[in-house]
């Protein structure tokens, strides 16, 4: 227990949506269940009432969602959780993390700060997602190692009533030894409203990171913060140890992001990045985007098909980044090694339904260079997309990103590059 009274004392995780991601594989089970008991509901209506279900227990998800979807006339809730649960086996599935979970965790044990797991999930079914392959493929790691970070677990089957109700907030904390009077020194980390509206009602500070849409963000309110991914979070506004792995870039003027009131503004000064754990290489042929870079922009970004890729960037949280780029194939081959800066995510300015992955390469190119090879290694991560009021703030900062790429390329800010020495010189 961290001793200062203004001390955040512990730190609680829901699990579900916020440090794994198995949303979509159970978005993708109730689907399928659904569509073939009922046909006149379409595949849309589904998705949405199983995104407002999340973040309760199974059985009070399927209650409310056979009432949104007005399935009474064809499955009892009991029932469709056992038809979808037979579908959810978690045996051989790939659960991922949810990016910068680890990186959090890490940390936060690093700094010996308490910390709980509070899941509506059973036991049985977080032993059973325990067992998933995910993780273990890259950095040896076990599923099962996540729960090593804990000092109590809280499932939903060990309380009377599961979120929104605080009583599993409740648990956790009698479980860490935090008084009941100390719930505001508690810090709270969720993706759904139920599970904001259970940390709130339990008197704890709320920090959520949607996983619903963004067209749902109105939803989470009651949070004391919302932030775009795990990898923005400022932990010292909430009385914890900062991370220390961020690094100031100086001589770009920090902008503040001007268009998203649903978003907590930033109280930083300075620009900054943060270098990947891992690098990511992204390699495709360069396709036709929405065709507004160059127009409306006048900055091309020569994007890649995100189909083929989906499993890669799945691992990083929407948002711009940097890195080098090299065209491998095509008239452009070894044009050399290019600095770049990109956006990979929904671009909320334009509020584009799908994702994309749209590198801007720092140089100047005499002829478009669609359909060769481009192979991008992605290696530090700047900031979450934002919004912007006017399309000449969102010119002003994407520049301002390419200038936080020069600075730390030019003052060889980003370590590890060693070990990628075989991508600079391959096909240059
Ligand atoms: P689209 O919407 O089809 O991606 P853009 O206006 O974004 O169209 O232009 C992107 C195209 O411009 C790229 O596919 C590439 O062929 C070309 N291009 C020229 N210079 C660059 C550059 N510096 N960075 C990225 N793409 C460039
Ligand atoms: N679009 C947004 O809506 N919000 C952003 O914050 C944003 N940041 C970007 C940063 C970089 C470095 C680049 C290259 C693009 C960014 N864009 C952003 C994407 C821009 O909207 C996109 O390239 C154009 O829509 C062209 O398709
Ligand atoms: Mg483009």
């Amino acid at each position: 227990m961290r001793d200062d009274d203004n001390d955040c004392c512990c730190v609680i995780f829901d699990l579900d949506g916020t440090l794994i991601n198995t949303e979509a594989i159970v978005d993708e089970a109730v689907v399928s269940t659904i569509k073939t008991m009922k046909k006149s509901v379409s595949e849309r209506e589904i998705f949405d009432a199983a995104e407002d279900c999340r973040g309760q227990r199974p059985l009070e998800a399927s209650v409310e969602l056979c009432e949104k979807l007005d399935l009474h006339d064809v499955v009892k809730p009991a029932e469709l959780l056992t038809k979808c649960g037979e579908k959810l086996q978690w045996d051989g599935i790939d659960i991922p993390d949810m990016p910068g979970a680890v990186r959090l965790l890490e940390f936060l044990k690093r700094k010996k700060v308490p910390m709980a797991l509070a899941t509506s999930t059973s036991r049985k079914e977080l032993e059973k997602k325990m067992k998933s392959t995910g993780r273990t493929s890259d950095d040896g790691k076990h599923r099962g190692d996540l729960l090593s970070y804990f000092d109590a677990i809280c499932c939903g089957d060990e309380v009377a009533k599961g979120k929104p109700d605080p009583e599993i907030f409740h648990l956790a904390m009698e479980r860490l030894g935090v008084k009941r009077e100390d719930a505001g020194r508690c810090l709270v980390f969720e993706d759904t409203p139920h599970g904001v509206s259970a940390a709130k009602a339990a008197g704890c500070c709320c920090v959520a990171v949607p996983s619903l849409r963004r067209e749902k963000f109105d939803m989470y309110k009651g949070a004391d913060r919302v932030y775009h991914s795990l990898m923005d979070i400022e932990l010292e506004d909430f009385g914890l140890p900062k991370f220390e792995d961020w690094k100031e870039v100086k001589t770009v003027e920090f902008v503040k992001e001007d268009g998203d009131a649903s978003l907590s503004s930033q109280t930083r000064k300075y620009e900054r990045f943060l270098k990947l754990d891992a690098f990511l290489e992204l390699t495709g042929p360069v396709i036709r985007g929405f065709g507004r870079g160059s127009k409306m922009l006048g900055i091309p970004t020569a994007n890649l098909d995100v189909v083929p890729l989906k499993q890669q960037i799945d691992k990083l949280a929407p948002g711009i980044y940097f890195g080098f780029a090299k065209i491998s194939s095509g008239k452009h081959k070894s044009t050399g090694i290019h600095r770049t800066v990109m956006s990979i995510g929904y671009n909320p300015f334009f509020n584009d339904k799908r994702k994309s992955i749209e590198p801007w390469l720092l140089r100047e190119f005499e002829e478009d260079f669609y359909d060769e090879t481009l192979s991008v290694l992605v290696c530090a991560y700047v900031r979450a997309e934002c919004n912007f009021t006017t399309v000449e703030n969102l010119i002003e900062r994407i520049r301002k990103d390419a200038r936080v790429c020069e600075e730390a390329l030019d003052l060889d800010l980003v370590e590890g590059l060693d070990s990628w020495k075989h991508w600079f010189e391959d096909d240059v």
